[in-house]
């Protein structure tokens, strides 16, 4: 055993001990923490811009700022830097592609026509590294979402190829459901909307809601079983401030009528809402909600999630609400100022600390003093359980789980930013 492990070792055993106390089982939180999949983003590695021929990149109100060098430039870079930045990762993964991410080898088509074939590569390097995979139809960075409308176009033949991009994006998960035996998620976004207040406000919505039926409906012989369709919610985008189609209102009215799951990202409301407190109240109504962890600055901005007190309030409920099975859990950031593999790293490794430390907190002691009206005591114990010795626990979660300890990893994504990405 190195000094350092024997350190990581010491220092767990007295953290142990003190979480003990508190009732809680620390090697029990670790399992659980260890089995919460988190599905990471492909587009962190590439600044959302993808793989097709002609198309692709950012529209529709989100943007990607920073121009480190060394950004992924072709489907091995993306999956070399994946798999260099899934090494650093504790805990189950899982891969989010978006239909942007197709490597046609020069085929002439187009979203409307894709098929599971022109995944080919994400299928066979899932396989590999046994990840489960992720889809999303790419509603943006296209000439025919130019004008801001894609599924809600008053433009027939736009609609039209939309929706048939939908459609197909439903087929290629099934393929991707069936053949990882457990279901690819789905998430439905749309960034349609208007700069400026709209004249008419209900036609959109009633046209977006038409043609998301009969993406669902004309592929009705696809299940649950292969695939979790979920439809997200957002605010405003740049340049669509005033009036976004699939709202808040919107988008939890379609879930709950439609039996689909609904996505709540964190960077998607004011900045004063906050997502911890909408998931028991969606959860009300709906079986299942996904997750889509950020971190809006100011504005839906992206940035790399941090283990901040929103995300720890997240996790929080997840856990004390036993929600585990029902919040299914993807992160959605994209920072090109930083190292790319590092911003990668760095979102999921705090998102596993808010994860793990959410198993860590004694939850039914804190019920127990609100029960009893005894606030006083819960507040305290809330607290005192920030001053709990989280470290040594998550050392130990990092040693066990085989992936870099403390700020070791920095050095690694060094390493790698000398050795591959600056040749780029
Ligand atoms: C945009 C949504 C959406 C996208 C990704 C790339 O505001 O959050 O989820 O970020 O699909
Ligand atoms: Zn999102």
């Amino acid at each position: 055993m190195s000094t350092n492990e024997k350190r990581i070792l010491a220092g767990y055993e007295y953290a142990k001990d003190v979480y003990a106390e508190k009732g809680v089982n620390v090697d029990e939180a670790m399992d659980r923490a260890a089995k919460y999949a988190v599905s990471v983003h492909c587009w962190q590695g590439d600044d959302v811009i993808g793989l097709e021929n002609d198309v692709g990149g950012t529209s529709g109100g989100i943007q990607t700022t920073g121009n480190y060098p060394g950004r992924a430039r072709n489907g091995d870079e993306l999956r070399a830097d994946f798999l260099k930045a899934a090494g650093m990762m504790p805990g189950v993964k899982r891969l989010n592609i978006h239909a942007s991410y197709a490597e046609l080898h020069g085929k002439k088509k187009d979203r409307d026509a894709y098929t599971a074939e022109d995944f080919a590569e994400w299928m066979a390097f899932a396989k590999e590294n046994k990840f489960s995979l992720d889809f999303n139809p790419t509603n943006f960075g296209h000439p025919l979402a130019a004008d801001g409308f894609t599924l809600s176009s008053r433009d027939d033949k736009k609609r039209r190829f939309w929706i048939e991009h939908n459609k197909r994006c439903r087929e290629i998960g099934d393929v991707f459901g069936k053949a990882q035996g457990d279901p690819c998620v789905i998430n439905f976004w749309m960034p349609d909307g208007y700069k400026d207040t709209p004249a008419d406000t209900d036609s959109p919505r009633r046209i977006m809601r038409d043609a998301l039926d009969e993406v669902f409906e004309s592929t009705s012989s696809i299940t649950d079983d292969t695939v979790l369709d979920a439809v997200e919610s957002k605010l405003f985008g740049i340049g669509v401030e005033s009036y976004t189609v699939g709202s808040n209102e919107f988008m939890l009215g379609y879930a709950v009528t439609r039996k689909k799951l609904l996505t709540l990202d964190t960077g998607h409301f004011h900045p004063t809402e906050q997502v911890s407190d909408k998931l028991s109240a969606v959860l009300q109504y709906l079986p299942k909600i996904l997750l889509h962890v950020s971190r809006p600055v100011r504005w839906d901005s992206d940035h790399v999630v941090s283990w901040d007190q929103e995300t720890s309030r997240i996790f929080n409920e997840i856990v004390a609400n036993g929600y585990d099975k029902r919040v299914v859990c993807a992160l959605d950031y994209f920072d090109a100022s930083i190292n790319r593999v590092a911003a990668w790293v760095l979102g999921v490794r705090n998102t596993q600390k808010a994860l793990l430390s959410a198993y860590l907190t004694p939850h039914s002691v804190l019920r127990e003093y609100e029960y009893n009206c005894d606030y006083t005591s819960r507040l305290a114990c809330q607290e005192e359980a920030k001053n709990m010795p989280f470290g040594p626990i998550w050392d130990m979660y990092c040693l066990k789980q085989g992936v870099p300890v403390g700020e070791d990893w920095i050095k690694e994504i060094k390493q790698y930013e000398k050795d591959v990405l600056s040749n780029r």
